[in-house]
């Protein structure tokens, strides 16, 4: 190992280190109360994600706190639809909305006017690599261009079940939106790293309710093509690719699109994420939920899974994002149990 390198980024090489790398998806957000104090200072949601100072400091509140071995930058997977020109807003307590896109709308958005819009998304990159400790680092994301076409042609979060009716019913459109989104992802990954970002993480976080056709078409083939367009400016960043719930495509999604590492939600037993270590690296998987309940269970699952995986290069995560309601000290309690492993 470069004894430069920093935990994460070696372990996503491939190299297991005598400590485990860890960090917690939306490890920033409304379970901190200094988040909370933050984001009913801002007007609305994306309004905080684009000024600068307030993302790079509520990126930085769980590093302080926990000391994660990664930071990853504050923003969304909807500030792609936004500026490529919807209307996106998030309504308190109901998520987000946007005016959905149709075969009309769908001529106007465009890909040239986004480095210009997102650029407070680079700044607070750029601000925050500054800040933070040499030895924690930096990892910037994209929705994948699935999840994120379901948000687009839904106008919100929930049931997607209609999202998929759409696309094999309008098939040419909906493949030319995926190929948009595709060029869309790989420009707004690229300009992340030339601001500092060390690692990219793909959400697809609607994967699993695609048949194994549909996955193949609306998941491994985009995510490939943006993989190796990213790979060809940027060969040495690390890739965590993460298609939640894809239960048994979890194999082929690694094999075929060229991730370094996926990321695996809670519902993969852990015979079945040691089978997949044997293709890539992996990082996850406890159940957001048993981080918010008892302590003692949540500490016995963890150990559960480093005692599993750990003997390989592996990167501990959730299997998905930080409940709103988790204790602050079930996290203290986590960090420690896996920075003392
Ligand atoms: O009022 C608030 O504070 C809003 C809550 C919130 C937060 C904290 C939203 C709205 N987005 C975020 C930040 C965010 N979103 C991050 C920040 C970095 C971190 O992890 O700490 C990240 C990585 C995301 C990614 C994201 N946004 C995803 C992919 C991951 C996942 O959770 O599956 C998705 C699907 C979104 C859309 C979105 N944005 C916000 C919400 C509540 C949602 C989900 C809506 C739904 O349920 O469909």
């Amino acid at each position: 190992m470069n004894s430069n390198e920093k935990l994460l980024i070696a372990a996503l090489k491939g190299t297991k280190g005598n400590k485990i790398p860890f960090w917690f998806m939306r490890q920033a957000g409304r379970y901190l109360p200094e988040y909370r104090e933050l984001r009913s200072k801002a007007k609305n949601f994306l309004d905080f994600c684009y000024t600068p100072e307030l993302a790079c400091e509520v990126t930085l509140q769980p590093i302080r706190r926990f000391d994660m071995s990664a930071a990853i930058i504050f923003s969304d997977i909807l500030v792609i639809p936004h500026a490529l020109g919807m209307r996106v807003w998030f309504e308190e307590g109901n998520g987000p909305r946007l005016a959905p896109v149709n075969e009309e709308s769908f001529s106007e958005l465009a890909v040239g006017g986004m480095k210009g819009k997102l650029s407070p998304v680079y700044e607070a990159l750029r601000l925050t690599k500054k800040s933070l400790p040499k030895e924690t680092a930096l990892i910037g994301f994209c929705g994948a261009p699935w999840t994120l076409a379901c948000y687009m042609l839904n106008g919100r979060g929930g049931d997607f079940s209609a999202v998929k009716a759409k696309a094999g019913e309008r098939k040419e459109f909906f493949l030319k939106l995926l190929s948009l989104l595709s060029k869309a992802v790989t420009e707004h990954a690229i300009h992340q790293i030339e601001a500092g970002a060390e690692v990219i993480q793909l959400f697809d976080s609607w994967a699993g309710i695609l048949n194994d056709g549909e996955f193949s078409e609306y998941v491994i083939a985009p995510t490939k093509n943006i993989v190796a367009a990213i790979k060809v400016k940027h060969p040495n960043i690390p890739i965590i690719g993460f298609p939640r719930e894809a239960k048994n495509n979890y194999s082929a999604y690694a094999k075929e699109t060229k991730v370094d590492a996926v990321s695996v939600d809670q519902s993969v037993p852990l015979e079945k994420v040691k089978e997949l270590q044997k293709i890539c690296v992996v990082q996850g998987n406890l159940d957001p939920v048993l981080l918010a309940g008892d302590k003692e269970t949540m500490l016995a699952q963890a150990e559960n899974i480093v005692s599993a995986l750990a003997d390989k290069a592996f990167v501990f995560n959730l299997g998905h994002g930080i409940l709103p309601q988790t204790p602050v000290e079930n996290v203290r309690l986590l960090s420690d149990f896996l920075r003392n492993r």
